[in-house]
């Protein structure tokens, strides 16, 4: 089998890139190792960035997200029983973020990939990327225990922390930095009506919480929880009286519980790999960098790689040039640091850290009260919450 670019990974990033590509006439295939409906199971992201949006305008899937997206113009930031409205679309002069979750996304990209006819290869197994230093790399797969070739120009690297991309590179030419937390959060989507309009990040001295929604009638809720707890040691009721002593008093009131629909515990780190580009085989999403949610940057960072992605192969496929994908690696990673940086000064400034002192915990009350005092310090926030420029 032969295609221009071999996409490893059926998550937003494979999902988008396949189909800008395809926009820009450039033939490509994704190979995935879980099926459909497991990919589409997966509950994460929730949060859109202005540029994420627009990229999904441009790759022809957002009708529904206009539909049933929420655009929000500010957050609330709880502490000290309080709540502050950041103002984002005011210190910002108008970017908006909208709330759609992950699953939505990668829905709509699926449903568009499907009716253009495009080729995604479920239940391939023991994936293995080759030659890729060369000019004609290429890929092998097995399935239902055929083994199958594919011959491409480039593959792209789209498969997540834990894909076989990032671990194909040679050791030697990859540098990795990481921060482990010392904590996790535990997520939980209910079909009730959400607390609050907006977002709502608590920092408590019991833990981090965090009010977030998926439409008027689904609600998603997260409370900080030890690296080592389990989604058996929390039933529901366990998890409504420990998010109510965590959110001010007006949240705890107005809270709506009910039964769970999805409940997990995901680990909080900091991870990025440079470069991210070796020879023909190009590293995007969460294949190259991994942030704390707290940013809500996760999702929004493989956009931005896809983004410099597809307009480099863009430009080799229309003009030969070898510029946008021989600078694809230091623009993207210039991106990510800064989404890097800001997640985690998110996570610092709103988690209990388990070996923090008074010290600790003074400087954070002191870094929110400045924030929430300052008009540079929440325009700061504002302008790296709906997403610095391209
Ligand atoms: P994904 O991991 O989404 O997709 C990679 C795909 O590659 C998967 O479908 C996988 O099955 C496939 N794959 C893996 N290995 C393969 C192989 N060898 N062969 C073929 N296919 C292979 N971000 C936020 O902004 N907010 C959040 O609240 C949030 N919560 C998260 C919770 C969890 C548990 C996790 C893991 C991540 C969360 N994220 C969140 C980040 C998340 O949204 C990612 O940023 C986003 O999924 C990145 O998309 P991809 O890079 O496409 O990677
Ligand atoms: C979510 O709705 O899942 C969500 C929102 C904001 C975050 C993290 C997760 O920072």
């Amino acid at each position: 089998m032969r295609t221009q670019v071999a996409i490893i990974g059926s998550g937003p990033a494979g999902l988008l890139l396949g189909q800008l590509l395809h926009l820009y006439g450039i033939d490509n295939l994704i190979l995935e190792r879980k099926d459909r409906d497991y990919v589409l199971a997966r509950i994460r992201a929730g949060v859109l960035e202005q540029g994420t949006v627009d990229m999904l305008d441009e790759a022809g899937v957002a009708d529904r997200l206009h539909k049933e997206g929420l655009v929000h113009g500010g957050v609330e930031l709880s502490f000290s029983g309080q709540r502050h409205r950041i103002d984002m679309k005011t210190a910002t002069g108008g970017k908006t973020v909208t709330v759609y979750g992950q699953t939505e996304v990668t829905r709509d990209l699926m449903d568009a990939r499907d009716a253009e006819g495009l080729t995604t290869i479920y239940d391939a197994a023991d994936v293995s990327l080759h030659d890729f230093d060369g000019d004609r790399p290429r890929v092998r797969y097995t399935r239902n225990g055929v083994s199958h070739d594919i011959t491409c120009d480039f593959i792209a690297g789209c498969d997540g922390f834990h894909g076989v991309s990032r671990q194909s590179v040679p050791a030697d030419t990859l540098a990795t930095f990481e921060r482990a937390y010392p904590f996790g959060w535990l997520g939980i989507l209910s079909d009730t009506p959400p607390v609050s309009p907006e977002l709502i990040y608590t920092s408590h001295p019991r833990g981090f919480a965090l009010c977030s929604m998926r439409s008027p009638m689904r609600s998603r809720y997260y409370v900080q929880c030890a690296l080592d707890d389990r989604v058996d040691n929390w039933p529901d009721a366990k998890f409504w009286d420990e998010l109510k002593r965590r959110v001010d008093p007006e949240a705890a009131d107005h809270l709506v519980t009910g039964p769970s629909i999805e409940k997990s515990i995901a680990p909080l780190r900091s991870f990025v790999a440079e470069p991210m580009r070796f020879g023909r085989l190009f590293l995007a999403g969460d294949a190259a960098h991994i942030v704390p949610p707290t940013g809500a940057k996760g999702l929004n960072l493989a956009a931005s790689d896809v983004r410099y992605l597809s307009l480099a192969l863009r430009e080799f496929y229309a003009d030969g040039s070898h510029a946008g994908i021989d600078d694809y690696s230091r623009r993207a990673l210039a991106r990510v640091w800064k989404a890097e940086r800001f997640s985690w000064w998110m996570t610092s400034m709103l988690h209990r850290f388990p070996d923090s002192d008074g010290f600790g915990g003074r400087i954070q009350l002191a870094e929110l009260n400045y924030l929430v005092g300052s008009q540079a310090a929440t325009t700061a926030m504002a302008e790296n919450y709906v997403g610095l420029p391209f």
